[in-house]
């Protein structure tokens, strides 16, 4: 893929607790270096040491459609993808990370693992970042780039605040502030569409029908190996693989508290909640509104 260097972000190296939670809550994302590399996931994680411990466990795989992200109609989250498939560890990586990525039908992603559960052989390997007082849910992302596909992850928020390590190879991140909620064209109307998706895919060519999608007000990064990147909730964002990288999110729930601490947050909620309320009461779809609420209080 194509990369471009052109980032506005504020970076830090190792900071103490007290100081990041300073920096978080001005709700602002930020890279923080010189964490990573103490890890032995980033000294020891090559494909031979990952297959000698981890070949035979199962992991799930999303498999695309040939050329899936480079046809526009490919927005909403569920709604184009096959369901995620089981395989080994072993094939995802002999088959398909070092197999021949030419091939079309190898458009695949080894995307939001839980870690704990899939790698329980690889946790010791991690430290986990304390800089929230709760725990951490964590996810393991396998993915690369080739001439045809790269690993991509849709536009779309977390209600959630994101520790996102990477660990090996790099990540183009396209980030955008939380801006008027519709102006990202979430897929209320949509068959199986959640309310944290956005239509607007930014690599296509057809931005004009999306005329109020806010395209120039981002921030555009390559995170490197050793990096972390702090996404913080309800920030809009789309992955893409610029080589072969695995990354790890962090994910800290929300407390109520936080809604008055971090910066706009109250402001933010109060533009998405309603308009989201609002369809999901039209439209039937009641209960993804409260898994909405559950996923932000877990
Ligand atoms: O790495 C990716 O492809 C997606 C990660 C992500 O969306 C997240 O951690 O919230």
């Amino acid at each position: 893929m194509k990369v471009q260097v052109r980032e506005s972000i504020l970076r830090i190296k190792n900071p103490p607790k007290t100081k990041f939670s300073k920096i978080w809550k001005q709700h602002q994302p930020c890279v923080i270096e010189d964490v990573v590399q103490d890890w032995d996931a980033y000294k020891n994680w090559s494909d031979d040491y990952l297959i000698e411990r981890c070949g035979d466990n199962l992991v799930p795989v999303r498999f695309y459609q040939q050329d899936f992200w480079r046809n526009s109609q490919n927005y909403a989250y569920e709604d184009g993808y096959e369901p995620k498939k089981e395989i080994k560890f072993h094939d995802y990586v002999n088959n398909h990370i070092k197999g021949n990525k030419n091939v079309a039908n190898l458009e695949c992603y080894l995307s939001e693992a839980y870690f704990e559960d899939r790698f329980p052989e690889l946790i010791k390997d991690v430290t986990y970042p304390e800089f929230f007082n709760r725990k951490a849910f964590v996810t393991f992302w396998y993915g690369f780039a080739s001439k045809n596909f790269s690993s991509t992850t849709n536009l779309h928020f977390d209600p959630l605040h994101n520790i996102f390590a990477q660990i090996k190879g790099r990540k183009r991140i396209l980030l955008y502030p939380p801006s008027d909620y519709l102006s990202f064209y979430p897929p209320l109307d949509s068959t199986s569409g959640v309310g944290f998706n956005s239509k607007v895919n930014p690599d296509t060519s057809n931005l004009e029908l999306f005329p109020k999608f806010p395209q120039q007000d981002k921030i555009e990064i390559i995170l490197q190996p050793g990096e972390i990147l702090y996404i913080p909730p309800f920030w809009w964002h789309h992955l893409t693989a610029v080589d072969e990288n695995i990354s790890l999110s962090f994910w800290y729930d929300l407390k109520i508290e936080d809604f008055f601490q971090q910066k706009n947050m109250l402001s933010i909620f109060g533009n998405i909640a309603p308009t989201y309320l609002y369809y999901a009461i039209t439209s039937g779809k009641f209960k993804e509104f409260i898994g909405f609420l559950k996923t932000m209080f877990a």
